[in-house]
This record gives structure tokens, sequence and C-alpha cells, in this order.
């Protein structure tokens, strides 16, 4: 098997051919797949044939696995793995779309996760379920002068259960949760460790406001930056197959799951979170 990557989009990104990585891979491979997730923020691995243990492995190759915000996700097995499912009920007892806006992972930690990573187990039968990651290196880069001095010196202040009225989780059941609900502050224009460059850093439903701010004038500022940096070509939108890995970087982008498919038909995937780092 020889190890190819190849872009999927101009500025987002990539899949990964030719490697397993349920089992321990060489350094050279390491450091290709984790400069090109870095680079194209969104990298898709092919074929791969995971129980929990061996998505535990191949997350591996990226960093360090941590345990997630909720424990009533985790897979008994494997607690390093959770499950991402419409299996999971909303509090009046229905399937909904969970996840369903722009969001990066755990903001409501000091030391958020560097990387999630997703590993598809049923797919909705009449398709759909697709997984957005929007490049929000390039979204920063896109804007004036003006607006980026502006952002540079906003701070978010972010909890479990974020004030806005769109982007509402219905995992807000937060009786199982793992840290205590201390709001964490971190700023909204995050350099990244690795390459340098500066990307918006934005957790829409665990927003509460930015600092100096009330919550209304938060969201509307955050619905601003929306319309100035969303665009298409800063998405890459992932059309799940079974076999599929996809991991992208939370220092760079944001994620969403689209509400693209019947409630009915049912969507499970495993996830982990790697590697806590200080924004
Ligand atoms: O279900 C998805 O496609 C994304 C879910 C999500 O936001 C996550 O796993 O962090
Ligand atoms: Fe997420």
């Amino acid at each position: 098997m020889v190890l190819e990557i190849r872009k999927l989009g101009e500025y987002v990104g990539a899949e990964a051919l030719g490697v397993d990585l349920s089992k321990p891979v060489d350094e050279e491979t390491q450091r290709v797949l984790n400069e090109a997730v870095i680079e194209h923020v969104a990298l898709v691995i092919r074929d791969q044939n995971y129980g929990p243990n061996e998505f535990v492995q191949a997350a591996s190759a990226f960093g360090e696995p941590m345990a997630q915000n909720f424990t009533k996700f985790t897979c008994k097995e494997q607690p390093l793995v959770n499950y991402v499912s419409n299996k999971y009920k909303s509090a009046e007892g229905k399937r909904v779309y969970h996840s369903g806006y722009w969001h990066t992972d755990h903001a409501n930690r000091d030391a958020p996760p560097k990387y999630t990573t997703l590993y598809a187990l049923e797919l909705p039968d009449s398709g759909g379920g697709d997984t957005g990651v929007f490049n929000t290196r390039a979204g920063f880069a896109s804007l004036s002068r003006d607006w980026q001095d502006k952002l540079e010196g906003l701070q978010t202040v972010n909890s479990f259960r974020g004030t806005s009225k769109t982007a509402q989780s219905f995992k807000v059941d937060v009786s199982d949760k793992l840290i205590d609900d201390v709001p964490v502050t971190h700023n909204l224009v995050r350099t990244h460790s690795d390459n340098g460059k500066k990307a918006i850093y934005l957790h829409q439903g665990k927003l509460q406001k930015f600092v100096g701010m009330g919550s209304n004038e938060s969201h509307d500022l955050v619905s601003e930056i929306f319309s100035l940096i969303m665009k298409p070509e800063f998405v890459y939108r992932h059309k799940w197959r079974l076999g599929d890995m996809l991991i992208w970087d939370n220092r760079q982008s944001m994620h969403q799951a689209y509400k693209d498919y019947d409630l009915k038909e049912t969507r499970t995937l495993f996830r982990i979170i790697i590697e806590p780092e200080v924004p």
C-alpha cells in the first residue's frame, strides 16, 4: 500500500488513500497525515475497518485521545469513544438533528481538543447525513484589515449552555458532564500552534457573549461575521461512505452536521476528540 493524499477542494478538504490506521504506522506516514490535516483542515482516510479500539489506535496517529464532555454517549467497551447518533432523543422524546450549526468542539474547556474524528457506523438509507467543515483560516484571511483588527480585539465567553436562540444543542441535559460548568474565555482569533496562521475560533452553541457585550449584541455580531466570511469555496461537505474516517482541525475550522436526511433513518458514528491544547 502506498499512501496518497489527494486534494478535494481549493481551500479545504483532502483524502488519504492506501493506509490502514487500525495498526501503528511509521513516523513518516504519521508526519504526512498530520501535515495533510493541518494544511487541508479536513482529511478523509478512506477504506478503514474499525471497532472502537482500532479507532482509538487510528486517532492516536494525530495525538492523544481525550475524554469527552458527556458520559451519556460513551461507548461501554472503550470510554475514549463516544457515539454521535440521532438515536439519542430530545427531552420531548423525539429524534432531532444534533450539531446542525457551525461550531468548533469543546470550546468550554481551557484546553480544547486540536482535532475531532468521526467514523461512520450506520448511514441514512436514502442518503444525506453529510458533515461540513468550514476553513476559518481562509475566512479570516478574506476579511478587510479593519474587520481583522476588530475581531482580534474580541474574546468569547463559553459554557455548556450558550445563549444562542438558533444554535441550540439538544444535548443540554448536562447532568452527566465530566467537568464543572465554569465559563471559559478564549480569543476569537486564534493563532495556530503549527502553521502560525490566524483563524476564527468560535462555538456558536456554547457562546454566552463576547467580553464587554450583551448576549443579543454578541449573537448579532456573530451573524454579521458569518455573512462576511462564509463562502461556499471555504466549506468541504463530506458525503459519507462506510469505511471513511473524517478528521478536522478544530483550531482553524468550524463544522456542522447537515439536516439533510430523513430522521426516521438512523445515523450513527463513532467520535474521538484528540490532544488538548490551550489556545
Ligand atoms: O454529526 C456530525 O456530522 C458532526 C457532529 C459534531 O459536531 C461532532 O462530532 O463534533
Ligand atoms: Fe462538533
